[in-house]
């Protein structure tokens, strides 16, 4: 899974600071290359990976570590804080009824990702449904048809309704039990 590579990734980079006999700028910027390429293989959009380790440098090469701290220690903080940053914005999921909508821009990946939460809740034990609420652009029924049959998991659309709202409601209605 992409977060559990990311994590061995960056393992890797704190082993390497902490490894290495000098920690100087070059260090600094080999680090920098190397996080940034563990976030852009962990998914991390790459202007955000670009922007994250831009700060990253910047901080690294010019803040003066905190008294009793040496810049070895100071960058591993560094990194750790900006680790924090990145996942701050995780919770956990309620394994119970409920009902999530997934709201997007075409092309962000709800569609794979309702693949992956209905496969996800399908194996704690719940039952999962789905309902096509892009009713605008073609084939989003028969893209989601194809991401649940292999699951198994029903889906309730109408592929030549135009009001997303109604088919919404229907759909909510039709897995009410
Ligand atoms: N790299 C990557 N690509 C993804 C991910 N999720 C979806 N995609 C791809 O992004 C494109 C759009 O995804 P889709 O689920 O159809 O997005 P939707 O338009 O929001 O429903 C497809 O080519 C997917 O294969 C992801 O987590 N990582
Ligand atoms: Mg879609």
């Amino acid at each position: 899974m992409v977060l559990e590579k990311l994590g061995s990734s960056l393992r890797g980079v704190l082993k390497k600071i902490a490894r290495a006999s000098h920690v100087d700028k070059k260090l600094v910027r080999e680090v920098v290359r190397d996080i940034q390429r563990a976030l852009i293989q962990a998914d991390v959009k790459v202007d955000l990976a670009l922007q994250l380790t831009k700060d990253l440098e910047k901080r690294a090469l010019t803040e003066e570590p905190p008294a009793g701290m040496s810049l070895r220690e100071h960058i591993i903080r560094i990194i750790y804080e900006l680790m924090v940053e990145i996942l701050h914005g995780t919770k956990d999921i309620k394994l119970e009824r409920q009902k999530i909508m997934m709201v997007g821009l075409y092309g962000s990946g709800k569609t794979t990702t309702i693949g992956k939460l209905a496969r996800f809740f399908q194996k704690k034990g719940l039952n999962v449904g789905v309902v096509a609420g892009d009713t605008h652009r073609p084939a989003a029924y028969e893209q989601l048809a194809q991401v649940v049959e292999k699951i198994n998991v029903p889906i309730y659309g109408r592929p030549e309704e135009k009001r997303a709202e109604k088919v919404v409601r229907e759909g909510l209605e039709h897995f009410k039990d």
